[in-house]
């Protein structure tokens, strides 16, 4: 694979069972890190927050997921919320939006200074945490049980709402805080490094989009643990891959925030879903 001639040459990070390098978040991001962002479109940081945080977040999703299911909330700031079954029976939220607007501490995360260092990858001075913009900060569930529909999604760039909107496509980088282990061996994210460069074609046309969830050559997956966190180019195919397993050993939860540039549109109550948010809630069956 193309990504074993990156070798991990000092203690900043280090080699994984895919093999693509493993880096550490600081204040600013290192030429190192960012040579390897430019090539594949993304990266890894090990341990961004504790385990001891990562349980807290997931106790307060927890508390939200039962008050938005006992009041039956069906959007936040018109995106779709995903509703499933959890393997006890339990209904649970599978896709959350704006969970940053809903509890102090998903907001207070999102303040993280290292975060902003992330604004280097794109290099414009426009950058901002999408706090009120597209989905906010997204909290995914997938779990396969047997009434559970939100256990993969189909292959797709995060660029593509852009698109639709009729605007040129802006830089955008989409940043995943990892609350579970996920290893290859048990589906999750699926990108093919380097698509990010490939132009508008690649972009538009590549796979169609959210329907095709076949595996592709040059797909690699990722190995992360809790607390991690991952960054990829809005333009990068990716897609997650279903657990083969069904129940607890299925569960895969992951929050994403984007990293965006260009003209402030913020998302209010009065929003209206959009196109790609409507796809996403219907293809992922
Ligand atoms: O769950 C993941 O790791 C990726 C989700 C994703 O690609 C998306 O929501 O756009
Ligand atoms: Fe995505």
């Amino acid at each position: 694979m193309e990504l074993n001639g990156v070798a991990a040459k000092n203690g900043t990070h280090k080699k994984s069972l895919n093999n693509y390098p493993e880096f550490t978040l600081g204040d600013v991001l290192s030429h190192e890190q960012k040579e390897f962002f430019e090539k594949n479109g993304f990266i890894h940081f090990k341990n961004f927050i504790s385990r001891e945080t990562v349980d807290t977040l997931l106790r307060e999703a927890e508390k939200i997921q039962d008050e938005w299911v006992s009041q039956g909330y069906k959007m936040i700031n018109g995106v779709p919320i995903k509703y499933g079954t959890d393997i006890t029976g339990k209904r649970i939220v599978q896709r959350f939006a704006f969970l940053n607007q809903h509890s102090p501490l998903f907001s207070d995360l999102l303040k993280d200074q290292r975060l902003k260092a992330l604004f280097d990858f794109i290099g414009t001075d426009d950058c901002r945490i999408g706090e009120t913009e597209k989905d906010g900060l997204v909290f995914n569930h997938y779990i396969n049980t047997e009434e559970s529909n939100y256990s993969q999604l189909g292959w797709h760039t995060d660029a593509l709402r852009d698109v639709f909107y009729g605007q040129k496509i802006l830089p955008m980088l989409n940043v995943g805080i990892h609350l579970d282990t996920s290893t290859t061996d048990n589906g999750g994210l699926r990108l093919i490094p380097g698509t990010h460069n490939q132009g508008l074609r690649t972009l538009l046309f590549k796979k169609f989009y959210f329907l095709s969830h076949k595996p592709d050559k040059n797909e690699i997956g990722l190995n992360v643990e809790p607390g991690d966190l991952t960054v990829h180019d809005g333009r990068l195919w990716h897609r997650v891959a279903r657990s083969p397993f069904i129940g607890e050993k299925s569960r895969r939860r992951v929050m994403y925030v984007p990293i965006i540039t260009g003209k402030f549109t913020p998302r209010t109550e009065n929003s209206k879903p959009l196109f790609y948010q409507r796809l996403i809630s219907l293809t992922n069956k």
